[in-house]
């Protein structure tokens, strides 16, 4: 199957010739980030990434053929058009249907590494949902992480989940869990959480040669790297408190069910917080995509 994905020729070219590259992915886009923001912030990370001297490859399914890097127009597709929200499970469908869809970190992540690339910047991970115990509700981000090997730089997972269940599951997953310059776990929008972690380190380079061994050692997982907003940027916490218990109620109330939950928490949290959470969330994940630039450039030097 020559034609079953397509890899744009600017990150063939890094590749080939051991330059950075950073996966980004779509879903944060067409279902994270409300519009018209959702384009400024796709071009925006593309650009940012290009300044750094990284070639960046946003992923997404266009017509049926999963792109690794994508077009002016790509970007614009998945920021303007309404998209499905593609996890790994959607990938074999939308390619026989020639449809489209944003894909989640889990399939930005297996179709990164389809191609080679071994960095990759989100905002948040998706984790283990509140009452997954009855409801089952795990993101597919956590198994393919197990079975990808990726490093993803995300500011931890959304205080929506359950953030004690999700580092768990990482745990039994082996998924190894690093903060980068802190030992708490973060919580998206704020600089911490109530979790300490086992690891951390103080720069790029550690996590590159932490991505070496772990190759030497025969792991075939990924690397979540836990990259904690700036104190001064995070998120008032009394008000992130406050809008969370709103969230709840009104998924509830709702009724909202499955791969609908994180899209409208997130739409939900934007709005009642008069867009301030979606300021955080943008300084967060270009917080994000200036760490992955450094890793993938540490990478790239490990490796020449
Ligand atoms: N976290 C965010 N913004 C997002 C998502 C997570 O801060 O847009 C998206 C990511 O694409 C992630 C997905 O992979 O939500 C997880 O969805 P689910 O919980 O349905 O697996
Ligand atoms: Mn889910």
């Amino acid at each position: 199957m020559p034609n079953s994905f397509h890899v744009a020729d600017t990150v063939v070219a890094a590749l080939a010739e051991n330059r950075p590259v950073v996966a980004l992915e779509s879903t944060i886009i067409s279902h994270g980030l409300p519009r018209p923001r959702n384009y400024q912030a796709a071009l925006e990370f593309e650009s940012m990434l290009l300044d750094a001297g990284v070639t960046p490859a946003t992923i997404a399914v266009l017509d049926g053929v999963p792109q690794i890097g994508l077009t002016a127009e790509g970007v614009r597709r998945i920021a303007e058009d309404d998209m499905a929200k593609a996890s790994v499970r959607d990938l074999p469908i939308l390619a026989a249907r020639g449809g489209s869809g944003a894909t989640t970190v889990a399939a930005t992540a297996h179709l990164a590494a389809l191609a080679g690339i071994r960095v990759f910047a989100t905002g948040g991970l998706g984790g283990v949902h509140r009452g997954a115990s009855e409801t089952f509700d795990e993101s597919a981000d956590l198994s393919t992480l197990a079975v990808t090997p990726i490093t993803v730089v995300s500011a931890g997972v959304k205080s929506v989940l359950d953030i004690a269940a999700t580092l768990e599951r990482l745990e039994s997953l082996s998924v190894p869990v690093i903060g980068y310059g802190t030992s708490v776990f973060p919580s998206f929008w704020l600089r911490e959480s109530v979790h300490t972690l086992d690891w951390s380190v103080g720069s790029a380079a550690e996590v590159a040669a932490i991505m070496k061994a772990q190759d030497a050692l025969g792991h075939g997982q990924g690397i979540v790297v836990a990259n904690p907003i700036p104190l001064q940027q995070q998120w008032d916490p009394a008000e992130h408190d406050r809008v969370l218990s709103e969230a709840f109620e009104a998924a509830a109330a709702a009724g909202v069910r499955g791969k609908a939950v994180t899209p409208f928490l997130l739409g939900f949290i934007v709005q009642a917080s008069g867009g301030r959470s979606l300021e955080v969330n943008l300084d967060l994940a270009r917080n994000n995509v200036r760490v992955a630039a450094d890793i993938a450039k540490e990478w790239s030097k490990l490796n020449g």
